[in-house]
């Protein structure tokens, strides 16, 4: 808290040891009615999610995060907080002099190596948000047992000052967070794509059981990835798993 610059996001910080994901917690603290911006911190998670019951690894050194986020919108628009946070932390990785951009939908890559990922869960009714948990793990000075990973530590030849990298990315989260609030998805959508690995790319795209293959076209309003195929036609992808074939 102390030397954070934000008013809206960190307000409240729930800073725990060991948990079993910071989600979780974040769940059950937003299901009795915290404030929004309220913030989750883990030092290491036993049980740390990913998307489709996949496991995320939390060692220690790591960052594991989630925003608790109020946001007045149609429940099917929640994948723009998802998008919205990739721009945010590429932003603060950028901002500690790593060369970050985003794989569509939930990661960010440094040198094509998976260094962030984002889970966003819902609490909503039909027409309605009643929470978002943004959850953000951040590979910061842990190791990671991955070929497909990096940390911070090991693109910069250096340990990072987890406390202050964690201020900025909350500065950094808040000011986007507003501008969504304010102005919508539209300002947030050209910062992804001006922050995109993926667009330009031929790309291998799973959803559900279907695997679509073809050049990343562009996100649109809703953050589904267009995807161009052979035959010419446009796929449009609304939540799925994207591996870059080439550039
Ligand atoms: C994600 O899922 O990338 C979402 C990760 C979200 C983690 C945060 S930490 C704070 C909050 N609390 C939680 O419990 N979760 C959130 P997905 O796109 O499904 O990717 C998962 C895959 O990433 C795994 O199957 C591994 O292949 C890989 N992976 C696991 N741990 C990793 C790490 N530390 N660094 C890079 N890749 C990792």
């Amino acid at each position: 808290r102390h030397g954070l610059q934000t008013k809206l996001l960190g307000r409240k910080v729930i800073h725990l040891n060991v948990t079993g994901s910071t989600n979780t917690v974040a769940r059950q603290v937003a299901e009795r009615g915290v404030e929004e911006g309220t913030v989750v911190l883990a030092e290491t998670q036993s049980h740390g999610k990913g998307r489709l019951g996949r496991k995320w690894v939390a060692k220690p050194g790591s960052l594991a995060m989630s925003v608790i986020l109020k946001p007045a919108i149609d429940p099917m628009h929640a994948s723009s907080i998802t998008l919205m946070a990739a721009v945010s932390v590429t932003k603060a990785l950028r901002g500690a002099g790593l060369e970050a951009a985003i794989k569509w939908p939930n990661d960010v890559l440094v040198n094509g190596k998976k260094i962030c990922g984002i889970l966003t869960e819902m609490s909503a009714e039909t027409d309605i948000v009643n929470f978002i948990i943004l959850g953000i793990g951040v590979n910061v000075n842990n190791d990671v047992p991955l070929e497909t990973a990096t940390t911070m530590k090991a693109e910069l030849s250096r340990e990072v000052d987890r406390v202050k990298f964690t201020q900025l990315l909350l500065e950094m989260l808040e000011e986007d967070y507003l501008t969504f609030k304010e102005e919508g998805f539209t300002p947030i959508l050209w910062s992804w794509r001006r922050y995109s690995d993926t667009l330009g790319r031929l790309v291998e795209v799973t959803y559900q059981d279907e695997v679509v293959t073809g050049v990343a076209q562009d996100v649109d309003e809703d953050g589904s990835l267009l995807v161009k195929t052979a035959d010419g036609s446009i796929r449009k992808i609304v939540s799925g798993d994207c591996k870059h074939l080439r550039g």
